[in-house]
């Protein structure tokens, strides 16, 4: 812990403070299904450290080779629907079930908080989905939502050892090759997703790459909840570096109306840019184990 301020971690407080509370928040990152099965992306085994996030996650990208970014993205869907919600996503729906003005914001793209059957109304997905595509085509507005289909075309099936195809290494081993330069196989244009509607673009991931803006839709939904002219009572930080924005901007703003902040992280040195308040919570430890004890 880097902060001269020592924060609680004490449940008790914690609860007594969360029964207290009708506006909550909850801004979850891939830390949240990491007992899933699922890689985070900076820390540990992170994805983005076998990948350069800009290399794949960046309109740029796709525009340079849609067949490598729709290969990473097809790779991601398979893990995700093969893995499974954890006791975590299942307390956060049970949460918002119970309190109707507490709000989940999520980064995770995977499909998990969904599948827990978190009340949509209160599932803002600030990142978009791994399920949805759209159009890439400028002009065309086709966006299909919750498509599960995997592969979603057979040119992108998942290699048999469900390697990431992506990574040079996993290639590389496939292809019994040393040179980290192995250039990967090309997924031919035509086999792409063809977008159904204007019949001239490829679909792309209904997720939000670096440089994009959020949703728009969702974007005002958060805005009108937190410009309410009430005060915040708690936000929980669970499994996120809270390094990427706007996203990771909620949890100032969500202090700045008030709300207390409960941090729940593997990793003590991962806190919020701005650091922890006297009166704060920091629960380290996985989230699937102390996310349900919290909110119980
Ligand atoms: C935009 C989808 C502008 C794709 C992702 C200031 C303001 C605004 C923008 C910026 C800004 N500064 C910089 C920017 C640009 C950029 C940005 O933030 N860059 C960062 C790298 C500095 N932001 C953007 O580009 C955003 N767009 O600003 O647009 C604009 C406006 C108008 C018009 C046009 C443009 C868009 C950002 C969205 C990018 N997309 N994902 C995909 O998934 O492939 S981001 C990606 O990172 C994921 O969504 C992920 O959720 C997110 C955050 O990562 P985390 O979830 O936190 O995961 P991470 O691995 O980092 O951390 C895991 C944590 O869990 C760790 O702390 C670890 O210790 C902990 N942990 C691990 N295991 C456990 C655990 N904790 C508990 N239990 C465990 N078991």
């Amino acid at each position: 812990m880097v902060s001269s301020i020592v924060p609680q971690t004490d449940l008790e407080s914690f609860q007594a403070h969360l029964n207290q509370s009708t506006r909550i928040l909850a801004l979850l990152g891939a830390g949240l299904s990491a007992s899933s099965g699922l890689p985070t992306f900076r820390g540990v085994g992170g994805m983005w450290r076998t990948h350069d996030a800009t290399a794949l996650a960046t309109p740029q990208a796709f525009e340079a080779n849609p067949g490598l970014v729709w290969q990473f993205y097809s790779y991601r869907r398979h893990m995700a629907l093969k893995a499974k919600p954890n006791p975590a996503h299942y307390a956060l729906a049970e949460l918002a079930r119970k309190k109707t003005d507490f709000i989940t914001l999520s980064q995770n793209v995977d499909g998990l908080s969904p599948r827990a059957h978190h009340p949509p109304s209160q599932l803002k997905l600030l990142h978009g989905s791994l399920f949805d595509v759209k159009c890439s085509d400028f002009f065309c507005r086709y966006i299909a939502r919750n498509i599960y289909t995997d592969p979603i075309v057979p040119a992108l099936a998942i290699p048999t050892d469900e390697s990431d195809p992506t990574t040079t290494s996993a290639l590389a081993r496939e292809l019994d090759i040393s040179d980290e330069n192995v250039d990967l196989p090309e997924v031919d244009y035509s086999h792409l997703p063809q977008c159904p509607q204007c019949e001239r673009g490829i679909l792309r991931p209904g997720v939000v790459w670096f440089g994009e803006a959020l949703p728009s839709s969702v974007m005002n939904d958060v805005d009108a909840y937190i410009e309410k002219n009430e005060k915040i009572d708690l936000i929980m930080v669970i499994g996120t570096s809270a390094k990427v924005y706007p996203a990771a901007g909620y949890v100032d703003t969500a202090r700045s109306k008030g709300a207390r902040v409960a941090i729940i992280n593997m990793d003590p040195n991962d806190v919020p840019a701005a650091g922890l308040h006297k009166g704060d919570w920091f629960f380290q430890g996985d989230a699937a184990k102390i996310v349900p004890e919290l909110l119980k």
